[in-house]
């Protein structure tokens, strides 16, 4: 398989509370014919991409929350992403919230090749937020209250011709799992996230929200030698206003496309993995320069 091939990604607009999966799932259709006449052969979904974002609301009945989540995958709303993508020939990826049969809870992210088959899973592990209602926020963030942490590490798949990796919103801002996904031979990261313009336990930042996903998708390719395609979900949702600057980022850490909307929109390049060795062979040759005896700290338990 070739190495060298156009990806896309799918901004979504909002998703009001009250659009069905059905309607959202229509609406990736869309994206997703886009980019396969773009001549794509991954198209990357935002985190969470069926529903509104419904951490911003705070709840104690289980049943009110476990209406957000998936029961399984494809799901009976879903499968027409699946079949769709198979018609086109063309893989995805696609965040959403897992509910498993054993009651657990994740934000997860899954790749689906072109044949429509499961390729790989990801459950988030840097949960935002807070677990219990907090009066003083416009918008409750309550990630670690409806999510577990992950339980599967930062793998790293062989799916289109390449090593692909995954992580989900958050997680983009922490060099550890850029690291972890380099260490692990990633060659593309794909990402979604949900990052509301206003933060409420940092204001000051607000003028920042563009600049650090930019910052932390463009830092993490470079740094590790890889390309990247991060994903919005967009645009004023429920009253709260979500960033799009959805963007694909070079290995040189080189914005290649850039959503210029808040609505929904596809974004592509193309891109070869071969260019991975640009840095990888050079100033980031992990297995020449890297000093880990050096890094104790990063992996010391937490106090
Ligand atoms: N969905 C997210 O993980 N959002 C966080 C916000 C809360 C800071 C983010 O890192 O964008």
């Amino acid at each position: 398989m070739s190495r060298s091939f156009v990806v896309a990604g799918a901004q979504l607009g909002p998703i009001a509370a009250a659009e069905s999966r059905a309607s959202a799932v229509t609406r990736m259709i869309e994206l997703m014919r886009e980019a396969a006449a773009r001549g794509a052969r991954l198209v990357v979904f935002p985190e969470l991409a069926l529903t509104t974002f419904f951490p911003r609301w705070y709840t104690e009945a289980p049943a009110e929350i476990d209406r957000w989540f998936e029961t399984e995958m494809p799901s009976a709303e879903t499968r027409r992403l699946f079949e769709a993508a198979e018609t086109l020939g063309i893989g995805f990826h696609l965040g959403y919230a897992e509910l498993t049969p054993e009651g657990r809870h994740f934000n997860t992210a899954i790749l689906v090749d072109a044949a429509g088959r499961i390729a790989g899973k990801y459950r988030k592990i840097h949960l935002p937020g807070h677990r219990e209602h907090e009066d003083w926020r416009p918008f409750q963030h309550l990630e670690k209250r409806y999510f577990e942490k992950g339980d599967l590490g930062f793998p790293v798949f062989d799916a289109f011709g390449g090593r692909i990796g995954m992580c989900i919103c958050n997680d983009r801002r922490w060099p550890e799992t850029w690291r972890m996904l380099g260490l692990g031979g990633a060659e593309l990261v794909c990402l979604g996230y949900n990052t509301p313009l206003h933060y409420p336990p940092a204001p000051e930042h607000d003028h920042l929200q563009y600049f650090h996903n930019a910052l932390s998708v463009q830092a993490g390719a470079y740094q590790n030698g890889l390309w990247a395609v991060a994903v919005a979900k967009a645009g004023r949702e429920e009253g709260c206003d979500l960033i799009g600057g959805s963007l694909i980022a070079a290995p040189t850490g080189e914005i290649v496309a850039q959503a210029s909307t808040t609505g929904d929109e596809v974004i592509s390049a193309r891109i070869d993995l071969d260019r991975c060795a640009e840095i990888r062979a050079n100033v980031f040759n992990f297995a020449l320069h890297r000093e880990p005896q050096d890094y104790a700290l990063i992996t010391a338990p937490r106090e």
